[in-house]
C-alpha cells in the first residue's frame, strides 16, 4: 500500500490546536437585554424605551423564566459590552448566572441616580440590569406594593418598595451577593486544586512506569546473556569480544533463531533516526527507507523518524506491515558539517520529546547509505557502536581520533580501543539520549572555543564510546565500503556505503 507522508507534526500546530481547544467562544450571548438574569422582562428594548403599558403583558407574565432557559446561548441578542466588562474572560464554573447577579449593582447605582431615593435606591440592590427596575414602574398597572413587590421579587429579586423594609431587605440580598461570591471562589480553588493533585498524580505515574520499563528491560538483557545467542569462536579469525566483555557481532556468531524466540515475548518497537538536508533528500533518502524497509527488523514494530529541511520533498515510500514513519521538519544549517553536528541535538530534543515514550530501542544511522541484508536483532543493546570500515585492523594509534587537546573530543595517542563510526549508533532511547546530549556538549564547548574537530561528531563520538565503554558493537559487515573491495572475513554485507558525491550534494565542500 502507498503511504503519503502525514503532515509533519509540527509543534507550533499542536499547540495552537489545544490553545484553540481552550478558548472559550467570544460571545456568548447570555440571554436578550442587559441582564442574564431579567432577560425577558424587557425585551431587546433599550432601558427606558418600554412598551406601553396596554402593549405589555401582564407583570406576572413578563417573570422571568426559569434560569436555566437564561443561561448563555439562550436566545439572540448577546451580552452588552457593559455586562461583558463586569465579567471579564476567565471561563467560570457552573453558577455564573449568581455571579452575574451579584454583579448587577452596578445598574442599581446608575438608576438610584435618576430616581428619588424614596423610590429606587432600596429596589435596586439584586435587580440585576434594567429588566423591572423604576423606570419600569410607572407602566405598571397599579397595584398595592405588597403585590407589586411579591410578583416582581419572583422574578429578578428586584421589586419596588419604600422605607426601611427595602433597606433590609436590600442588605440582605447583598449579603447574599456575597456569601455565593464567596461560594464560587471556593469551589473554583477547589476545581483548581483538585485539576493540580490529579495532574501530579499522574505525573509520578508515569515516571513510576518508566522506571519500571527501564528496570524490567534491564532484567531483560541480563536474562538475554545467560541464553545462548551468541559465540565468539565461531570467528576465531577477528575480534569477537572486546576487553569489557562486550560482544562483537560478525556473521556467525549469533544465532538468530534464539533471539527471534526471546524477543517474540516482548513485542518489541525499534526506532530508526535518519536526516535528509538539503540535495540529500533526493539523492538518497528514497533507496534508504526502500532497502530499510525492507531489511531493518524485519517481523518487528519499526518506527522510522525522517528529519528534513522540506517535507514537501519527501518520496513516496511503500511500507510494509509493522512499519511507520514520523517525518519532521528541521532547519536547514548552512554548513554541512554543522547539519551533520545539530543531528546530535535534534536527536536528544526528540528522544526527550516523544521518541523515549514510542521505542524500546532506537537506531541512528547516515542516510547516505544502502541496506543490503537483514539488519536484525543481534543488533539490539543497551549502547550499541559500529566498527568503521576502513580502521577495523588499525592500531589505536593510526586512528583519525581528535589530536588537538583544546577540542573536546580529543584522544591522545596511546588511548583507544575502536575507531566508530558515526553512520550507526544506537541502544535504549536513555543511552542514546546520553550519547546525543554528551556529544553535543563538546560540540558546543569547541564552537565556544573556536575549535571543530576533525570529524565532527564522529570524533566526539569516539571519545565519548572511549569513556563510555559500548555494550555491543558491530562488526564492518553492518556498515561496509566496497571500495576497499572483499576481504574474506567480510562474510555477509548487511548496509553499504553509497558513493561520496560530494560535489554533488554538498552545500559548501
Ligand atoms: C562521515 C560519517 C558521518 C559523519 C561525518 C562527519 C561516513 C559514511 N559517515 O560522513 O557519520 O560523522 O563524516 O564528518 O563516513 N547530511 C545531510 N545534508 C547535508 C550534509 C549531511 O542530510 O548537506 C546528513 C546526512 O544524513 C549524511 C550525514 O549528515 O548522511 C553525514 O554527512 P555526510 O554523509 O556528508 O558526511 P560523511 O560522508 O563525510
Amino acid at each position: 500500500m502507498k503511504q503519503t507522508p502525514p503532515a509533519p507534526p509540527r509543534h507550533q500546530t499542536h499547540t495552537h490546536t489545544g490553545s484553540r481547544a481552550l478558548v472559550r467562544p467570544a460571545s456568548q450571548p447570555p440571554c436578550p437585554g442587559r441582564d442574564p438574569l431579567c432577560t425577558n422582562s424587557r425585551g431587546p428594548g433599550r432601558a427606558g424605551s418600554a412598551p406601553p403599558a396596554a402593549q405589555r403583558p401582564p407583570a406576572s407574565s413578563r417573570l422571568c423564566p426559569p434560569r436555566a432557559a437564561r443561561r448563555p446561548g439562550g436566545a439572540p441578542g448577546g451580552r452588552p459590552a457593559r455586562a461583558q466588562a463586569a465579567h471579564p474572560a476567565p471561563a467560570r464554573p457552573a453558577g455564573l448566572g449568581q455571579r452575574q447577579r451579584a454583579d448587577c449593582s452596578g445598574s442599581r447605582g446608575r438608576r438610584r441616580g435618576r430616581e428619588p431615593r424614596r423610590r429606587s435606591a432600596p429596589s435596586a440592590p439584586s435587580f440585576c440590569g434594567s429588566g423591572v427596575g423604576t423606570e419600569h414602574l410607572p407602566f405598571l398597572p397599579a397595584r398595592p406594593p405588597s403585590a407589586e413587590r411579591s410578583s416582581i421579587e419572583l422574578c429578578c429579586f428586584a421589586f419596588y418598595s419604600g422605607g426601611r423594609e427595602a433597606d433590609d431587605e436590600e442588605k440582605i440580598m447583598n449579603v447574599k451577593g456575597k456569601v455565593i461570591l464567596s461560594m464560587l471562589v471556593v469551589s473554583t480553588v477547589i476545581v483548581v486544586f483538585w485539576e493540580y493533585i490529579n495532574r501530579t498524580h499522574s505525573y509520578h505515574e508515569e515516571e513510576e512506569d518508566i522506571d519500571k520499563a527501564k528496570e524490567q528491560r534491564k532484567e531483560d538483557e541480563e536474562e538475554l546473556q545467560l541464553l545462548d545467542w551468541f559465540n565468539p569462536h565461531k570467528r576465531p579469525e577477528v575480534v569477537t569480544m572486546t576487553g569489557w566483555k562486550a560482544p562483537v557481532v560478525w556473521e556467525g556468531t549469533y544465532s538468530r533463531a534464539i533471539l527471534e524466540n526471546y524477543y517474540a515475548k516482548q513485542k518489541i518497537t525499534v526506532g530508526l533516526t535518519v536526516f535528509a538536508v538539503g540535495r540529500y533528500i533526493e539523492h538518497y533518502l528514497e533507496e534508504f527507507l526502500t532497502s530499510a524497509n525492507k531489511f531493518f527488523m524485519v517481523g518487528h514494530r519499526v518506527i522510522f523518524y525522517i528529519m528534513v529541511d522540506d517535507v514537501s520533498r519527501m518520496p513516496l515510500i511503500e511500507l510494509g506491515p509493522l512499519r511507520s514513519f514520523k517525518v519532521f521538519e528541521i532547519r536547514p544549517e548552512k554548513r554541512w558539517q554543522d547539519i551533520s553536528m545539530m543531528r546530535m541535538k535534534t536527536i536528544g530534543e526528540h528522544i526527550v520529546a516523544h521518541i523515549q515514550h514510542e521505542v524500546d530501542f532506537l537506531f541512528c544511522m547516515d542516510v547516505d547509505q544502502v541496506f543490503q541484508d537483514t539488519f536484525g536483532l543481534e543488533t539490539l543493546g543497551q549502547s550499541v557502536a559500529q566498527l568503521q570500515a576502513w580502521w577495523y585492523k588499525a592500531d589505536p594509534d593510526e586512528f583519525t581520533y581528535e589530536r588537538r587537546k583544546e577540542s573536546a573530543a580529543y584522544i591522545p595517542f596511546g588511548q583507544g580501543d575502536f575507531y566508530y563510526h558515526a553512520a550507526i549508533f544506537g541502544g535504549t532511547p536513555t543511552q542514546v539520549l546520553n550519547i546525543t546530549q554528551e556529544c553535543f556538549r563538546g560540540i558546543l564547548q569547541d564552537k565556544k572555543n573556536d575549535i571543530e574537530a576533525e570529524w565532527h561528531d564522529e570524533s566526539h563520538l569516539n571519545k565519548y564510546f572511549l569513556l563510555n565503554k559500548p555494550t555491543k558493537i558491530l562488526s564492518p559487515e553492518y556498515c561496509w565500503d566496497y571500495h576497499i573491495g572483499l576481504p574474506s572475513d567480510i562474510k555477509l554485507v548487511k548496509i553499504s556505503w553509497q558513493t561520496k558525491e560530494y560535489n554533488l550534494v554538498r552545500n559548501n565542500v
